[in-house]
């Protein structure tokens, strides 16, 4: 009989954060020692203190009422979340999936997209919703459970929330694929967390995109946590790597840094439109507020973390940017103050006067064409509600 090697774990890279993660302190970012070269590996064209770099194979060069209008989406969307959470917190909402310090990368991918790309997004894409012009009162209608995503994702090119981790990247790739056959110009930029990179789905979307050179583009918005899962429990390497396995390229970009995601991302788009295949970005961000407001970080994250990572804040460095370039002045920043006013006070009128839905229409969508069984349940469903009202009147 032939001895069995003993199995060691050799085979394994060491884990690049270390045993005990410090996203900030160790500067796990830029620690890659598998990967050295002259540059850091993370893109970046603008510091957290709003100081414009430069990057050897990146650029932007974008006016100055370009960069107001990517200020003003990053305001705005926040605005949105933020009074969207309060709603939640009484009692407007079912449940809420903040995007808060993740603004920067939302708006950088979505504004990186063309007429002709179609996005696929998690449940927390609010900020990539807005890019393609739909109304944050659909996505509020979504969470206050009043319908099932009421956006048209053919014409917004925005497909509807995905709940299930992952799947929403092999819908992508399979639309990618439909683009290449219907000889389409587009791409599509299929979003998901760092959790999701543990999925199947998300590894099986990546082997059919590479092997089909499908025009499809990876957004992986690393947020450090999959609910309370904190990165380092999810990969041994950085996650952009992953892509080097599969056999395209990956890149990591300061998920904070809207000038940078949008250079990354559009350069990304364009060589996927361009027939050759996928990339996989990985923004690293950081996830300021809890995974949903059903969530209480403080059980399982240091406050300390959250503060570091609210010097990097996405909003205030451009803002810093702009003010140090000259590029905006105060009356701009006035300006848009006031039209979160009003946004917010249109978001929480909107959403109180918002029509309950009738219950029954919950069994409409389910199929395209009603089933017996769906339909038995409909009409049980409907006799039980009546017997409330019978009840309410006889009281
Ligand atoms: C297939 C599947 N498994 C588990 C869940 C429960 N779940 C909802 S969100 C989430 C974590 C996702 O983390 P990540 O991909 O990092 O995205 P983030 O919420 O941080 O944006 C999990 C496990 C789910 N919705 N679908
Ligand atoms: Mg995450």
């Amino acid at each position: 009989m032939s001895e069995v090697p003993e199995l060691t774990d050799q085979g394994f890279e060491p884990n690049p954060f270390g045993p005990h993660h410090d996203p900030i302190g160790s500067d796990p970012i830029n620690a890659d020692e598998q990967n050295p070269t002259e540059q850091p590996v993370l893109v970046q064209l603008l510091t957290p203190e709003g100081e414009r770099v430069e990057h050897p194979d990146y650029s932007i060069d974008l006016s100055a009422e370009e960069l107001q209008a990517l200020y003003r989406d990053l305001a705005l969307v926040r605005r949105v979340d933020v009074e969207a959470t309060a709603l939640q917190r009484q009692g407007e909402l079912g449940i809420w999936a903040s995007l808060l310090g993740q603004e920067a990368a939302q708006i950088g991918a979505g504004r990186a997209l063309l007429p002709d790309d179609m996005a696929f997004p998690t449940y927390r894409e609010h900020g990539v919703a807005w890019c393609r012009g739909i109304d944050p009162m659909s996505i509020i209608g979504l969470f206050r459970g009043c319908d099932s995503g009421a956006w048209d994702p053919i014409e917004s090119k925005f497909n509807l929330y995905t709940i299930v981790i992952g799947a929403q990247t092999l819908h992508a790739v399979g639309y990618a694929m439909g683009m290449q056959r219907d000889g389409g110009q587009g791409a599509c930029l299929a979003f998901f967390g760092d959790g999701a990179t543990s999925q199947g789905d998300v590894n099986e979307a990546f082997i059919f995109s590479a092997v089909f050179d499908a025009p499809v583009v990876f957004f992986c918005q690393n947020n450090q946590y999959a609910i309370s899962e904190p990165i380092e429990k999810q990969t041994r390497i950085p996650l952009y790597r992953r892509a080097s396995g599969f056999g395209f390229p990956g890149i990591r970009v300061d998920g904070n840094d809207v000038l940078a995601v949008l250079a990354v991302t559009r350069r990304a788009l364009e060589a996927a439109r361009s027939g050759q295949g996928p990339t996989l970005i990985e923004a690293y961000t950081y996830r300021m507020g809890a995974h949903t407001t059903s969530d209480d970080p403080s059980r399982y994250r240091l406050a300390s973390e959250m503060e570091a990572w609210k010097l990097k804040d996405p909003i205030e460095r451009l803002k810093a940017y702009l003010v140090r370039s000259g590029q905006a002045d105060a009356a701009f920043f006035e300006a848009i103050e006031k039209e979160s006013d009003e946004l917010a006070a249109r978001v929480r009128r909107e959403t109180v006067e918002m029509p309950d839905p009738d219950p029954a229409s919950m069994f409409d969508n389910t199929y395209a064409e009603i089933t017996p069984y769906l339909q038995e349940q409909r009409d049980t469903f409907l006799t039980y509600q009546a017997g409330f009202s019978e009840e309410r009147s006889h009281a």
